[in-house]
């Protein structure tokens, strides 16, 4: 036989309390522990379940704000809601059977595209363009080609490449300067595309040797492709007639 306690004797019929259990309980039934006797019976105090509070038993109970009162896996947050609380992975980690993985995205090899490297950055996997190569509009994950030669970054011909561009001097007697988007004229000296190529005329002898031609324009006493021959002012034009002569 069951042993009856004081609480049993004294108990009142459901939901009511105080002398003769004439007061009705004040408590929201579905959040007390026991629907068939929500309060206490002597004071009429609601008996709520741990996820609810309130003298009614009608407030959530914030977990997450009393660290006695939640229990989160490694890598997670708590986060409050109605009727207990959820455990949410921070950010870089996801939700894995059991608990918060850290972010792996970089181990399917085909998460970054080609022009992409993949590392974990902030706890967080993450796809890097490689130089000459940026994001396609709105893709955390794809790299396409930089156009470079859209902004005309070269005073001369700009050559589009994939994962960079190239600057070249298509006109004759320039070359590209040291900082590879410049083209500047030829030195003395050199004519040519590119400037490749070395003036032939006797530099001493010479004006001007075209940059483009290599052409040599020569100093008032001297003649030849390469102004190499003395002017002979006395025989001028080998036509033997001497400018002395009277
Ligand atoms: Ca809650
Ligand atoms: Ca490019």
């Amino acid at each position: 036989m069951t042993k009856r306690t004081d609480r049993e004797e004294t108990a009142c019929a459901s939901n009511t309390y105080g002398d003769n259990c004439t007061n009705v309980c004040d408590c929201v039934e579905a959040n007390a522990n026991n629907v068939t006797q929500v309060c206490d019976a002597a004071t009429g105090a609601c008996d709520c379940k741990a996820t609810w509070t309130g003298t009614k038993c009608d407030a959530d109970v914030d977990e997450c704000a009393d660290p006695t009162k939640f229990t989160c896996f490694a890598n997670s947050s708590c986060s409050n809601k109605m009727e207990g609380y959820d455990c949410v992975c921070n950010l870089g980690f996801s939700t894995v059977e059991g608990g918060c993985s850290a972010s792996n995205e970089c181990s399917n090899s085909s998460y970054c595209s080609d022009n992409a490297d993949c590392a974990n950055i902030g706890g967080t996997d993450t796809c890097t363009c490689h130089t000459g190569f940026q994001f396609l509009s709105e893709s955390v994950t794809i790299c396409e080609d930089i156009k470079e030669c859209d902004s005309t970054p070269c005073t001369q011909e700009c050559i589009e490449k994939v994962g960079s561009y190239e600057c070249v001097c298509n006109q004759g007697g320039f070359k590209l300067d040291a900082d590879g988007t410049t083209c500047i004229e030829c030195p003395n000296g050199k004519f040519g595309e590119n400037c490749t190529q070395t003036c032939a005329c006797n530099m001493t002898n010479t004006d001007i040797c075209d940059k483009v031609t290599g052409t040599c324009q020569c100093k008032q006493t001297w003649t030849g492709t390469t102004c190499n021959e003395d002017v002979d002012e006395c025989n001028p034009g080998g036509s033997f007639s001497n400018p002395c002569a009277i």
